[in-house]
């Protein structure tokens, strides 16, 4: 079995003490090099005055871990500038957020090429590539300069946009030419990877040979949808397990009877965490009768808080919450709880299944993890409901949430209402149809789809030239 390398902006070394809650990435690509032998290699999350321009190596297990550092210049350009303030909101259809520089995208693409000189010295003949997220789309095309021919595959996890959104952002047809330096691009939904295509095909002369396959310049790039999953049966086992940690009894305590709808995600404008309390405030002013007998906790980590869209969103989260709980609380009675903190998968597990309700209304989202990972941890005899955005990806794969528009606060508070009154018997058909398809597609079924996938290409054309710095 050839080599798997896999790339990525962050990289997780497993934490010696075996604890820790290991990131989305870590949980899936373990299974990955579990049947393999592997390299990980990314930016070490550190910034150094002089980086070296060779990775620092660390061996666990049968995975060789390559970190690079970065300059001061290189974290602010490319990953909060170009990565995080121009691409990510575009990405997500803010063109109005999105904060292009020039001196960021050259900063971007300067990063790329830094890493793809000191990756490029790492890889076999025979390895397979596989690179992750949106920081990284120029590095095929900069490992293809280098004269790297392996079979090299690209995973974007969150939305690739209609073309027309996608080309607000300047040098954005040099990214749809460099996603063609891979042999396998996979995003999470149809709709994402019918809007890649489109933006090949109306960009340049390109050609599309089959339903997936487009060829420009001679060389063939199949782009396909691999919706994202989870290790489902590790969720079912985590949320089995009694509740030990002070939140989760806290929480059972201060509930009592009344029911719990919970919201998780890490802080940031594409979740639509302000509009779902606005819509948990709508559901309390039409439903006055569930004044004081239902809780809304939103858990909200803090991200990327350099990036001052995201400092101002945590800004308008506070003032809504304070608005709100001062407008609706009562003596004994707090209607949003609010906490920012990071837990570990069990207790996560734990509130969802005490959540009679999953609140998972993003704007835009490329998966959303935590719709499954509600849904799998839910109790098989009396599971709660998912309300899910339309424009989640996880829409597509689970018709048994409530499908809402998150625009529409009225459509969202309504469809609290019904699934706070919703009998058993929907409950559970619901549910089962929602389990069956995450247990079908768990993480393994992701993994192996897309390394099969990415195996069976055939290596075809010439390089071309990388991007223009
Ligand atoms: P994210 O935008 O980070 O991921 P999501 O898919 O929901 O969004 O994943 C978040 C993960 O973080 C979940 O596994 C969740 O359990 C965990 N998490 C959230 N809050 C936490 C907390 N307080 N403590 C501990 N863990 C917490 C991006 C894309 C998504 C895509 C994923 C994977 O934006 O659309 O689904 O990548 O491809």
């Amino acid at each position: 079995m050839p080599r798997l390398v896999v790339v990525s902006n962050r990289v997780a070394i497993p934490d010696p003490t075996g604890k820790g809650s290991a990131g989305g990435l870590a949980v899936a690509l373990r299974e990955a090099f579990q049947a393999r032998d592997g390299l990980w290699f990314g930016w070490s999350g550190k910034v150094a005055a002089n980086p070296s321009a060779e990775p620092k190596m660390t061996d666990k297990g049968n995975v060789r871990y390559a970190l690079m550092d970065l300059t001061a210049t290189d974290r602010q350009e490319y990953y909060s500038g170009f990565a995080n303030r121009a691409l990510w909101p575009v990405m997500h259809y803010r063109i109005g957020l999105s904060e292009f520089s020039r001196a960021d995208y050259a900063g971007y693409l300067r990063v790329n090429r830094t890493f793809a000189g000191a990756l490029a010295r790492l890889i076999r003949p025979d390895d397979l590539v596989w690179v992750h997220d949106y920081h990284l789309i120029p590095l095929a095309s900069e490992l293809r300069a280098l004269g790297v021919a392996n079979r090299i595959g690209y995973f974007h996890h969150i939305p690739w946009p209609a073309p027309e959104v996608i080309g607000t952002l300047p040098g954005s047809q040099d990214l749809l030419r460099a996603i063609t330096d891979y042999d396998l691009v996979g995003v999470q939904t149809e709709r994402d990877a019918d809007n890649l295509r489109r933006g090949i095909l109306q960009e340049f002369e390109a050609t599309q040979r089959t339903a997936d396959v487009i060829v420009l310049d001679g060389r063939q790039t199949r782009v396909k949808g691999f919706p994202i999953a989870i290790d489902v049966s590790g969720f079912e086992q985590a949320a089995r397990r009694p509740a030990t940690h002070r939140l989760l009894q806290q929480t059972v305590a201060s509930l009592g009877s009344r029911s719990l709808i919970i919201g998780v995600d890490r802080l940031d404008y594409s979740k639509g965490i302000p509009e779902r309390m606005e819509a948990f405030e709508r559901f309390l002013i039409s439903n006055p009768g569930q004044r004081g007998r239902v809780t809304y906790l939103q858990i909200a980590p803090t991200s990327r808080s350099e990036v001052p869209e995201y400092a101002s969103l945590s800004r308008t989260v506070s003032e809504t919450l304070g608005r709100i709980n001062g407008a609706h609380g009562e003596p004994g009675w707090v209607p949003i709880h609010y906490v920012t903190s990071a837990y570990p998968r069990n207790v996560l597990a734990g509130l969802y299944r005490i959540a009679r309700v999953g609140l998972v209304t993003p704007m835009r989202d490329g998966m959303n993890l935590v719709a499954k990972e509600y849904v799998a941890a839910q109790d098989p005899e009396d599971p709660g409901v998912l309300v899910l955005s339309k424009f989640a990806g996880a829409a597509e794969q689970l018709g048994g949430a409530l499908i809402v528009n998150p625009n529409d606060k009225v459509e969202v508070a309504e469809a609290m209402s019904q699934a706070l009154h919703m009998d058993r018997v929907e409950r559970i058909a619901r549910w089962r149809r929602m389990m069956d398809v995450l247990r079908r597609y768990d993480i393994s079924w992701w993994t192996d789809a897309f390394l099969k996938e990415l195996a069976g290409q055939r290596r075809s054309g010439k390089a071309r030239s990388p991007a223009p710095v």
